[in-house]
């Protein structure tokens, strides 16, 4: 079982200046930062990023929020990343979120929710490997 999984502070969370508070809750929870960066992504990247969700209705509106700003992608490690990590961040609806998860915390909507996390072992190396190279998760190494 894989022990990463990939964390986005979504445009949204970046514009409302939550970085700091967002990571503070990532950190404590129990997760080490093992590569981060903030970039503006393209139609292209972010589509390719949520290629699974092609055709559906919110599809478009997804595209125009993700590249609406920068967002700070995360490559996270912990024992049992991403079932833990999705628990910290709660259901993609905030309004249905658990108390003091990060989207009851911050997010707006179920549209613009903050932060994203990867659902499988599997998405995690993929999403992980869409935003870092092997070079630099191996140069920033610290354990
Ligand atoms: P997740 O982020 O909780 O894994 P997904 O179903 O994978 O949720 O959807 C990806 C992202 O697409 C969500 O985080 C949210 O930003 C957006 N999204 C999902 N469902 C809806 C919807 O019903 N309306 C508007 N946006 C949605
Ligand atoms: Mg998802």
């Amino acid at each position: 079982m894989s022990n990463r999984t990939l964390a986005i502070i979504k445009p949204d969370g970046v514009q409302k200046n939550l970085i700091g508070q967002i990571i503070t809750k990532i950190t404590e929870a129990g997760f080490k930062i093992k590569a981060i960066k903030m970039v503006r992504l393209t139609k292209d990247s972010a589509g390719g990023f949520y290629e699974v969700h092609k055709g559906k209705f919110f599809f478009e509106g997804l595209i125009e929020y993700m590249t609406s700003g920068p967002c700070v992608p995360i490559a996270l490690e912990k024992e049992n990343a991403v079932a833990d990590f999705r628990k910290l961040i709660g259901t993609t609806d905030p309004a249905l979120a658990d108390k003091g998860t990060i989207r009851k915390l911050y997010a707006a909507s179920k549209a613009e929710n903050v932060i994203h996390g990867s659902d499988s072992d599997e998405n995690a190396a993929i999403e992980i490997a869409h935003f870092f190279s092997r070079k630099e998760l191996l140069e920033n190494s610290v354990s």
